[in-house]
């Protein structure tokens, strides 16, 4: 038999080294799927409960092993399902492609079943490269394409293959006219601005008393030249969400998360330096940076699309930022005065203090910071964590330290519900040897990530380390967006749309098979992290958190905290004599005064 369209697909996929496809199956690929039949599941066929599901593993994939990740969806539905995925790609700057089905040919234009104009509707998603093949020549180009600009520019790409198309035999581009040949592979330069630019950046940075840098996701790979940028310049880092795992939560003077969930450490920082140097970063919360005119900015970026645009900066370098900043040390003079670099990690140490003080603060039953604590000091030096978008996130952010070659990642510029799950499944085909911790609201459970526990159940003894643990805040509650009303629109909690029905979560996990554990009393959690760690299969733990626990930004002063919580526990005010102590002990640190 000739080798068809769908053939020579997984054959040039193999060729690009993918070895998992995130996918789910329809008429619409029917002709890939064959294809897959004869090529002995190679790429690895993993098969999701939800395209969406799919295309979040896809991103979970490549954020975690730096390699493309791959989704496969049919035509119609299956194509509209992936876009929230794509979406989050796209929002963080993850390399993703996406294949999809397409109704026949001779259907195409007469609104036929499961028709829906997938040019136009991946156009805003797949900006950098979407295109339909519609002879067997096209592929190559198309497909090596996709790959490559998605790699090129950090972005989902996608193909669009109608399913008889994927049927036909394969005939590759001829040396002829109108037809385009295709090469694998890629070697990428190792940017660097030029000589001029980087004694610019230099005199700012020299010229500088209080430098603060902003490390983002794109300063990966840069670790020991910030470390060293940092110790020459008596300079605190601060380290943006998906920025979390670029350097160790143990250094001194790494202050931590920035913004409305981040530290205030960080926020100090920003708030009294005189020089920002940002690298990989595209922060946008620009209230959190410091005041225009306070500081001089230094910016690097690999990408001249991105830079230049969250601080009126002096000099916007374009290149590599392990590169770049080795490029700029030989120039940068060692601060000798190193007060402003004693005063931020005095303000790092306190920090770490109050959030052990947070985690112990009593609550009903459980504070949800104790959960994350207890991780933290049970963390494996190799441990990969995601966090869903709700509450999690805020602790994650500030309970969580990160050391040696922990990885972690969320949803940062979406912030779509319902990833932390399928993050995790990634990582694991991604890093089957590495354990891998995720958290997960209960909303977020309810919303996808049941049903995604399904897919662990299939395939969790693929993995030589067995060990992925999804830590449920069972609070009943979208706690986060609770909070958001309480603290934005000073409204009390809409029962109706906040309160969530009860499941149980170990329960579910039990009848697949897979490890549950209840904990409903804060003197549980420790034991019941030692025994997820040491499961021989993956764990769920549901913790009955408290949804009365705020998450309180960094800048807030004990009066609008107070004020929240008035709100907030308007039908039960004893409970305010819990929280206070937690609060009193954050805003007495870094407010003297106010404390009460
Ligand atoms: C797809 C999607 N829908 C809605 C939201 C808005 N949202 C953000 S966090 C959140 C609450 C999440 O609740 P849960 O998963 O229970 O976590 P919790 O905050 O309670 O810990 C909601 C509704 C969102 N970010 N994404
Ligand atoms: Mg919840």
């Amino acid at each position: 038999m000739k080798a068809t369209v769908g053939d020579y697909l997984l054959e040039r996929l193999r060729d690009w080294d993918v070895e998992h496809v995130f996918a789910y199956a329809g008429d619409g690929i029917n002709g890939i799927l064959a294809a897959w039949g004869r090529a002995e599941n190679k790429p690895q066929f993993i098969q999701a409960r939800h395209e969406e599901m799919a295309a979040f593993e896809a991103v979970g994939y490549a954020k975690f092993t730096g390699r493309v990740g791959v989704c496969m969806a049919t035509s119609g539905p299956g194509a509209i399902h992936l876009l929230n995925g794509l979406y989050d790609a796209k929002l963080d700057h993850v390399p993703v492609v996406a294949i999809v089905g397409q109704t026949s040919r001779s259907a195409m234009g007469g609104s036929y079943q499961q028709e829906v104009d997938l040019l136009a509707l991946y156009k805003d998603v797949a900006s950098e490269y979407v295109q339909m093949v519609t002879v067997p020549e096209q592929l190559p180009n198309v497909l090596d394409r996709a790959i490559r600009t998605a790699l090129a520019e950090r972005a989902p790409t996608a193909i669009i293959i109608p399913s008889d198309v994927q049927e036909l035999d394969y005939s590759p581009p001829s040396h002829a006219f109108k037809m385009v040949p295709s090469s694998m592979g890629v070697d990428w330069p190792t940017a660097v601005p030029d000589d001029e630019a980087i004694g610019r950046a230099a005199d700012i940075l020299n010229a500088g008393g209080k430098v603060a840098i902003l490390a983002g996701q794109g300063a990966r790979g840069a670790r020991r030249e910030i470390e060293e940028v940092a110790e020459l310049l008596g300079a605190g880092v601060a380290k943006p969400l998906l920025g979390k795992d670029v350097l160790s939560d143990e250094l001194p003077y790494v202050t931590g998360s920035i913004g409305l969930l981040g530290t205030r450490p960080s926020y100090e920082m920003m708030k009294h330096c005189d020089t920002l140097l940002t690298v990989g970063s595209s922060f946008p919360y620009t209230q959190f940076l410091p005041e225009f005119g306070q500081a001089r900015g230094v910016q690097i970026d690999i990408d001249g699309k991105f830079i230049g645009m969250r601080y009126p900066n002096e000099v916007n370098l374009v290149g590599d930022s392990a590169a770049t900043l080795r490029a700029l040390i030989p120039h940068l003079k060692r601060k000798e005065d190193r007060d402003w670099r004693q005063a931020i990690e005095a303000g790092v140490a306190g920090w770490w203090q109050t959030m052990d003080q947070e985690a112990e603060v009593g609550a009903d039953p459980i504070n949800p910071m104790l959960v994350f604590r207890e991780l933290s000091l049970r963390l494996p030096s190799d441990a990969i964590v995601t966090a869903d978008s709700g509450s999690s996130a805020n602790w994650y952010a500030r309970q969580l330290r990160f050391r040696g070659e922990m990885r972690g990642s969320l949803s940062g510029n979406l912030a779509t519900m319902g990833p932390g799950v399928p993050y995790g499944i990634g990582a694991k085909f991604g890093h089957p040897d590495r354990p891998v911790i995720v958290f997960a609201g209960d909303g977020a459970m309810q919303m996808n990530g049941l049903a995604e526990l399904i897919t662990v159940k299939h395939y969790w003894r693929e993995w030589s380390d067995p060990r992925l643990i999804i830590a449920v805040l069972h609070n009943n509650d979208l706690n986060q967006v609770t909070w958001e009303m309480r603290a934005m629109e000073g409204a009390p909690k809409f029962t109706e749309s906040q309160r969530l029905p009860d499941v149980s979560y170990e329960g579910f996990a039990r009848s697949l098979g897979l490890h549950g554990i209840a904990v409903d009393k804060p003197g549980d959690v420790g034991l019941a992290w030692d025994q997820a760690l040491a499961a021989n299969r993956p764990t769920v733990l549901d913790l009955r958190t408290d949804p009365d626990v705020p998450p309180i930004p960094p800048h807030a002063t004990f009066e609008q905290m107070k004020d929240a919580a008035a709100a907030m526990l308007k039908g039960d005010p004893d409970r305010w004599g819990v929280l206070k102590e937690g609060f009193k002990t954050k805003v007495q640190e870094f407010l003297p005064g106010k404390g009460d």
